[in-house]
């Protein structure tokens, strides 16, 4: 790092104070910054100003204001020398900040009064705004609310992330087919500071070189290679309703002179020397779009080491500021690894402390291990990384020696604790002794930290029973917990459904809510008053109208707001079963279709909701885009089906998006195989807004069902402990599907939604090839249970009562409730309370 030391001397500070920046509390003093940006920052002015700038300014005038309660948060809290938890995530799915911005420094009504005098809407202004959109799905969100609740409940933390040129792709549905569009979202974006003078230079490659110092000890030099220079960029993360101001770090990438090679310019090497730095700013160039799978690529391997060598100089610099002694580094620093993408933080702690710093091994060891605190996020086997060990010793040729130590020395306590047993050897060994060898990276994790949690109830004893089972032997069951994930109330509640955020306050005495979101349960009390349920259906309404205007204008099909709005929107993945919603599409379609118009009319109208993007190389989870779109295409269209069914794909879901179709949601569908979704959290963010669920016993949907009672969500289907049976018998036993399952297969292989070879596979699938996910063995009870569904929202006065009830009991499912729990449980971390 080459940032200069810079620090005013004391008799000069007065002049300092006497001009700090105060950021405007009032409408005037909103309305002097905008047009201060508008006029200076932007070289604009009156006679064009547009929506975009009006934007811009409106973001400066936030983001000052926000980078002085950052400036005086890092100084509280390096005045309090307290312990700061670093948040490791490759992922950090934040979407738009203005508006989270304005509410949580309470200045909205502010700014909107502002923005009128000055001409504009805020919403439109609002609307303005490209997400942020660093992270596939609930990992990267998971992080997102993380920080939130971090800065709100005031611990002293950073994320630290990677600043990718271009976010996950834009998705375009075209023909029915999803088609990927690079998002390049960094334009204009005022909520970053580069700090050009916040660098770290990154080694890969090159050799290792072993020598004796004077006391005979073996020295490890890492030399040559190549060099890439990381560059910070930070981003202010506001707490809601407390100056506090946490910090997100990105790394960005540069060839590491800054510039193109000189030498090789003048000699003529024009291209090469381009070349060049073009490689080294590939390392931060893309995020990879795959969510819950494993592609081995070297440069995403290269961008792992890249972000967590950077991150780790930067703390370890920090502490070194301190003064302490090494020994003491656990008791200011906790570093959270967010699944096993940052697991070389591990192995790079151990090589700063050992090669750089002169520690011993065992010294240095205990050190990493108290801390690291590992979260795993699946159990799905094509999830878990691994890397082949012939790319690391290429990539990291010194990392891949201390792995081996790390292994060797690891491996001899398990000897100790079950001398003899082989297979337990081989079943835990960091390294996996097949052709090419590969290096576990979840084992590097376990054994490199001091907790390993899962994210929800059930997944945290799956991984302890099955994945994970014989490292709980070695270590015991204290080293494994579970922190079941949460949501910000802040984004997913007031933020995304202000009136209904509103209406809250006014049965719970204030916001106190957003805070402790416990309170809810006060709205049991009003439960019987008319006027509140009618208000509550009306706001429902009129976030379903909102979507229904959004789904007019972008796909121009008109439907009923007031039918049953059934919702299923998150990435396209086998496991999450889009393909169960769209047979049960067709199954009700072919009812419809069966019935005399007289029956029909007694039908309950329904709008069913998919939203999600597949990963680019996904080839079925891009089927069952396309089977939905094709089948979207026939039945809004048939005239005998009118309004009773509609099947919409809302095209590019992301966080914006979800914004505004989770409170506009009756119904919402978490309906994954038993025992593959680890948590979910839009099932949270759907109930917090007043909506039913259809689950299987999967996931959160546990603990949600426990929370807001039986009676309150529509269950079906397996359990998780009869999945591996069933898939045993699917394979070995005879294995049939049902009558209604088959007829829609037949429907689909008639040609009545397109060609039908296109669908063969995801037929086949079900039919003959195992069917891996158990949609046979799920569909009836998934059929019977809509069904339920339908009767139980013809009666709206219950429907309301349901879902106020539920509302009232999602306390628990608050993101600061689990950080709390990571604080305490974890990292040992404690809230600096400002006065
Ligand atoms: O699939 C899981 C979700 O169930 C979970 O809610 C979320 C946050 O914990 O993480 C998702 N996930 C898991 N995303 N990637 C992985 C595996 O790398």
């Amino acid at each position: 790092v080459k940032s200069v030391e810079a620090s005013i001397p004391e008799p000069q500070r007065e002049a300092w104070k006497k001009h700090q920046v105060e950021g405007f509390t009032d409408k005037d003093g909103f309305e002097k910054e905008v047009v201060r940006h508008v006029e200076t920052t932007l070289a604009r002015s009156l006679f064009n100003c547009d929506e975009g700038a009006a934007y811009s300014a409106t973001s400066l005038a936030f983001r000052d204001r926000l980078i002085t309660e950052w400036n005086r948060t890092q100084q509280r809290q390096t005045t309090a020398d307290t312990k700061r938890v670093y948040y490791l995530s490759l992922e950090f799915l934040m979407g738009r900040a203005l508006d989270n911005a304005m509410l949580n420094v309470g200045l909205k009504d502010v700014a909107r009064g502002g923005i009128d005098d000055l001409g504009f809407r805020i919403e439109d202004i609002i609307e303005q705004e490209h997400d942020a959109a660093l992270g596939n799905g609930g990992l990267g969100r998971l992080a997102a609310c993380f920080l939130d609740s971090l800065a709100s409940l005031n611990y002293p933390a950073w994320g630290y992330g990677l600043r990718y040129r271009y976010g996950i792709f834009k998705q375009e549905i075209i023909n029915g087919y999803q088609v990927e569009v690079p998002d390049y979202w960094l334009d204009f974006n005022p909520w970053e500071f580069p700090r050009h003078d916040v660098t770290v230079d990154i080694q890969f490659y090159g050799n290792v070189r072993k020598s004796q110092d004077e006391n005979g000890k073996t020295v490890a030099h890492w030399e040559g290679g190549e060099i890439v220079t990381a560059v910070a960029y930070d981003m202010p993360i506001p707490g809601y309703a407390t100056p506090s101001t946490n910090n997100l770090r990105l790394w960005s990438s540069k060839a590491s002179s800054g510039e193109f090679d000189f030498q090789k310019f003048n000699n003529g090497d024009y291209e090469s020397s381009v070349a060049d730095q073009q490689r080294a700013e590939t390392i931060s160039a893309v995020l990879y779009p795959n969510d819950n799978l494993d592609r081995g690529k070297e440069l995403r391997l290269k961008q792992q080491y890249f972000w967590v060598a950077a991150s780790l100089y930067d703390i370890v610099r920090r502490f070194k500021k301190s003064k302490r002694a090494w020994r003491e580094f656990p008791d200011q620093v906790a570093i959270q690894l967010n699944d096993t993408h940052p697991t070389l933080a591990v192995v790079e702690l151990q090589r700063i402390l050992v090669d750089i710093e002169g520690l011993e091994w065992d010294e240095a060891w205990n050190i990493v291990t108290s801390t690291f605190g590992y979260t795993n996020h699946t159990v799905l086997p094509e999830a878990l990384e691994k890397w082949p060990v012939g790319l690391m010793q290429h990539l990291l040729p010194r990392h891949l020696q201390i792995i081996y130590d790390i292994n060797l020395f690891f491996l001899q306590t398990v000897e100790k604790k079950f001398p003899n047993d082989r297979e337990m050897l081989t079943s835990v060994s960091i390294i996996e002794e097949s052709q090419p060898k590969m290096v576990r990276m979840a084992y590097l994790a376990i054994v490199g930290s001091h907790k390993v949690n899962g994210v929800a109830e059930l997944h945290s004893d799956l991984i302890q029973t099955t994945i994970f089972k014989d490292f709980v032997k070695i270590f015991g069951a204290d080293k494994f917990t579970n922190v079941t994930n949460g949501i910000t109330p802040r984004r997913w509640l007031h933020q995304a459904n202000p009136r209904l955020s509103e209406l809250i306050a006014s049965k719970t005495g204030g916001h106190e809510f957003l805070k402790d979101l416990t309170q809810l349960n006060k709205l049991e009390l009003s439960i019987d008053d008319d006027a509140f349920r009618k208000e509550w259906a009306e706001i429902k309404y009129a976030n379903k109208v909102r979507l229904t205007k959004y789904i007019k204008k972008t796909l121009d099909v008109t439907v009923n707001p007031a039918a049953l709005f059934d919702v299923q929107v998150k990435r396209i993945h086998e496991y999450k079963r889009q393909q169960l919603n769209i047979f049960g599409v067709i199954h009700r379609y072919l009812a419809l279709k069966a019935m005399s118009p007289e029956e029909r009319k007694k039908q309950l109208p329904r709008v069913s909701i998919f939203g999600g993007k597949a990963a680019p190389g996904y080839w079925m989870a891009k089927q069952i885009i396309h089977l939905i779109n094709n089948v979207g295409a026939v039945v809004n269209k048939d005239p005998d089906i009118g309004d009773l069914l509609k099947v919409i794909y809302l095209e590019d879901y992301n966080v914006s998006k979800a914004e505004m179709i989770v409170p506009a949601s009756d119904l919402s569908e978490h309906i994954s195989t038993a025992g593959t979704e680890a948590s979910g959290t839009s099932n949270m963010k759907f109930v917090l807004n007043g909506g039913l669920i259809i689950g299987t016993c999967d996931g959160a949907n546990i603990e949600i069902t426990r929370e807001i009672g039986q009676e309150n969500i529509f269950l079906f289907g397996t359990l998780s402990e009869d999945v591996e049976d069933l898939r045993h018998a699917h394979t070995y036993g005879s294995h049939t599907v049902d009558s209604d399952l088959n007829k829609v297969f037949d429907t689909i292989q008639s040609g009545t939604f397109g060609e039908p070879n296109d669908f063969g596979a995801m037929v086949a699938a079900v039919r003959d090839h195992g069917d891996f996910y158990l949609v046979s063995d799920d569909f009836q009870s998934y059929i019977d249970t809509q069904k339920m569904v339908d009767t139980e929202y013809r009666n709206q006065d219950e429907w309301v009562r349901k879902c106020i009830r539920s509302v009232a009991r999602m306390g628990f499912f608050s993101s600061d409730r689990c950080i709390n729990e990571y604080a305490e449980g974890i990292w040992n971390v404690e809230p600096l309370v400002v006065k």
